[in-house]
């Protein structure tokens, strides 16, 4: 088969709050309809988070996830990709609750422990639909992301071996890529591994051209063939950084969660006008995209029909 390139969307994720664009979904409503247009512009992975659908505040609750999958599920083929990450101030446990519950084709997997300061955000604006958002952006200062050895090896244990979910390996740095290769060492995780190299978010690798030729550099010598990479460039990196990716053989990653803005000053109306984007690019390149099966078959996956909702 032709190289395809993968596309995967981030709907909301719980990095911005709702203040900073009316166009990043909340509700479950909000999030499924999302979620099916960008999957029907052309995204083959949907990476999902949970708000409380009143405040918007990030939820790890599989209740509110629940009132989504089915619906995306029902209208789409694309893969369901369930956060672990979660949002800030959530334990790991209850990071994976969710994914545990739903047991979905695909979960992040986040390798290694990080400050994740979302903090500079708040010189953007001085009025807050809510008041959590000033102080959840403030409490970003002293967050640990917390991701032990220890965590991963449950997350691989509860999600990988106990529901078959395979992971997009979230690295934000160079050391990262060591982590999981120390996985892989240890039989741990197996090939085809997806890792996202994350680039851009204040705490991991900055969104430099020569970083991502680096990551890649270690990722060839670490895991060889046995691996498939996309970019995820936050914010204003998101297009350039996903343009080299496709550039180098590499997959790409949009949406909302990790940049709000369709161009410089002008907020993407939605989730799907970033995938359209990305397709120009695609198409610029004589690059084709993968379809949901395409992807499952690129990544091992389990098929849509092994799900838990
Ligand atoms: N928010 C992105 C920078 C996760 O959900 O596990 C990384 C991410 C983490 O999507
Ligand atoms: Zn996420």
């Amino acid at each position: 088969m032709s190289r395809k390139v993968i596309i995967t969307c981030a709907i909301t994720g719980s990095v911005h709050t709702p203040s900073m664009s009316p166009h990043l979904p909340v509700t479950p409503d909000e999030i499924a309809k999302q979620a099916i247009d960008a999957a029907n512009a052309g995204a083959s992975i949907l990476h999902l988070h949970a708000r409380d659908p009143k405040t918007g505040y990030p939820s790890p609750d599989p209740d509110v996830f629940m009132q989504f999958l089915p619906k995306i599920k029902a209208a789409t083929n694309a893969v369901i990709n369930i956060s672990t990450g979660g949002g800030m101030n959530m334990n790991v446990r209850d990071r994976i609750r969710a994914a545990r519950e739903a047991a979905p084709e695909m979960a992040s997997l986040n390798m290694g422990t990080m400050n994740f300061g979302l903090f500079p955000a708040l010189a953007s604006r001085s009025e807050w639909k809510h008041d959590w958002e000033p102080e959840f952006l403030e409490s970003s200062r002293d967050f640990v992301f917390k991701n032990t050895f220890s965590d991963i090896e449950t997350i691989l244990a509860e999600l990988g071996e106990a529901n078959g979910t395979r992971f997009e390996f979230e690295c934000y740095d160079v050391g990262h890529l060591y982590t999981l290769a120390h996985f892989v060492d240890r039989g741990l995780i197996k090939g085809p591994i997806f890792i996202q190299f994350v680039l851009g978010v204040l705490g991991g690798i900055g969104a430099d051209p020569d970083n991502l030729a680096h990551l890649k550099r270690t990722a060839d010598k670490l895991f060889g063939d046995q691996y498939q990479f996309s970019v995820l460039g936050a914010g204003r990196h998101q297009m350039p950084l996903g343009s080299m990716s496709a550039a180098m053989g590499g997959n790409v990653r949009v949406g909302l969660e990790d940049n709000l803005y369709i161009k410089k000053g002008e907020l993407a109306p939605d989730n799907a006008s970033q995938v359209r984007k990305i397709r120009e690019v695609l198409d610029g390149l004589s690059l084709e995209i993968a379809t949901p099966d395409e992807a499952r078959a690129i990544l091992g996956l389990k098929g849509g029909d092994k799900v838990a909702f």
